[in-house]
């Protein structure tokens, strides 16, 4: 095994108190005030100048507006630039709920993980013991969906292949489940059941489906029973297929595809293409609160958690992994980072907490087709977690941008 995190940084804890007890008492007073939880566990403390930069680049990028909500031992830091609607100039609340796009695939996996812990599905059976005949291959287990192994191609990646008309295409149609697996059957798998990572949304529609044989409930009254009502997430819903986002929240705007002509006003969708790949709501208090409890083992059970952050590389900057519907990404201050990126016509996100659940961070960008946007909101994270040490790991290109997720990178700039 590595040494984990907290290993490293209690090393370099040690190393810091030794070297401010032998500085002059001078730096020894210019230091930030941190209290003695977070001296003591060696944790960064968040860079809020980067923190505001990195929110600031990503409206320079595109974005109308942009937050970060960072929770740690020493309490709770805000940051929010630009606006929450382009027609009402209203400024960017880090209240706001937002769509959550793909992190929603970490709380369909809280859910199913508890249902292995419950003895009523198991992470290596065949898909098709449980949904006979679904799947074209009795070899896709489960947990190949949950790692993005089993091969099954993302039908998505052709309907939203030109931005704004796939997505008004799609905006107000309701999918069911079956129908969404058919569109990816339609297409070659991409690989062999187990053999390589390849991301794909049908992975999480067919966890979604077992979770509803499982528990004979939908999905939505899991994911409430199992987590919202637990974890008391107030501004956290599953929605669909009804296309409003309740209460105050950002609304969100795709760039239009010919230059020149407005944004265009994606809030409203049924979400019905992503299902339980893609289709809760939440806030970023929310999203704090649901990252740590599932870090500190407040969801899980050990073992149940020990797999779900059992990780693989998803590229070769070894930087980047991913276990069963979380992400694992190294920062370049040696911290480690678990959560989710989420894409959804309209906003990015990302939600991550550090493993032990004590340090988190939710940022979003209310636009979702602006690449660069979303590479820019990922320099939250160097902020948050890495602290002072980030200014200087944002200034390096190649570490900056090791953050951003490929799989939203990479269609981006063939669009273009
Ligand atoms: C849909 C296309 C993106 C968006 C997608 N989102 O598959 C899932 C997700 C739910 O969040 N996945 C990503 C559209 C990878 C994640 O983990 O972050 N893109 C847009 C295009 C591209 O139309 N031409 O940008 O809004």
């Amino acid at each position: 095994m590595l040494p984990s995190s907290n290993q490293r940084l209690a090393l370099s804890a040690t190393l810091l108190t030794l070297v401010a007890a032998l500085a002059p008492a001078t730096a020894a007073q210019a230091a930030p005030a941190v209290s003695p939880e977070v001296a003591r566990a060696g944790l960064a403390t968040p860079d809020l100048k980067a923190l505001e930069q990195a929110l600031l680049n990503t409206t320079a990028a595109g974005a109308p507006g942009a937050m970060a909500r960072f929770s740690g031992p020493d309490g709770v830091v805000t940051k929010a630039v630009g606006v929450r609607d382009t027609g009402a100039g209203a400024a960017m609340d880090p209240k706001a709920r937002f769509r959550i796009g793909s992190v929603s695939k970490t709380f369909s996996s809280v859910v199913l993980l508890q249902l292995v812990a419950e003895k009523k599905i198991s992470l290596d059976a065949s898909v098709n013991s449980y949904l006979p005949g679904l799947l074209p291959d009795d070899r896709i287990t489960v947990r190949h969906l949950m790692t993005h192994r089993s091969g099954l191609a993302d039908y998505t990646n052709a309907m939203f292949a030109q931005t704004v008309p796939g997505f008004e295409a799609v905006r107000n149609k309701v999918f069911g489940y079956q129908d969404l697996v058919k569109l990816s059957l339609a297409e070659p798998r991409t690989t062999e059941p187990g053999v390589a990572y390849k991301y794909s949304n049908t992975n999480f529609v067919v966890v979604g489906m077992l979770i509803e044989k499982a528990t004979g409930n939908k999905v939505a009254k899991e994911y409430d029973r199992r987590i919202f009502k637990p974890l008391k997430l107030k501004n956290t819903s599953y929605v669909h297929p009804a296309t409003a986002v309740k209460g105050l929240h950002a609304r969100g705007y795709l760039h239009p595809d010919e230059a020149g002509a407005p944004l265009v006003d994606s809030t409203e969708q049924t979400v019905s293409w992503a299902q339980s790949a893609g289709a809760v709501i939440s806030s970023p208090a929310d999203l704090n609160t649901f990252t740590s409890a599932l870090l500190r083992g407040k969801l899980l059970s050990p073992e149940m958690l020990d797999a779900m952050t059992t990780v693989t590389p998803t590229d070769t900057t070894n930087t980047r992994f991913y276990g069963l519907g979380l992400r694992r990404y190294d920062l370049s201050c040696g911290t480690s980072v678990y959560g989710h990126t989420g894409t959804v016509q309209g906003y990015y996100t990302y939600a991550f907490s550090t493993r032990d659940g004590r340090q988190s961070l939710a940022a979003m960008a209310n636009t979702s087709n602006r690449g660069q946007a979303n590479t820019a909101l990922g320099g939250t994270l160097e902020a948050a977690f890495c602290g002072t040490k980030a200014a200087k790991a944002m200034k390096s290109p190649a570490r900056g941008a090791s953050v951003a997720p490929a799989e939203v990178d990479l269609p981006e700039r063939h669009a273009r």
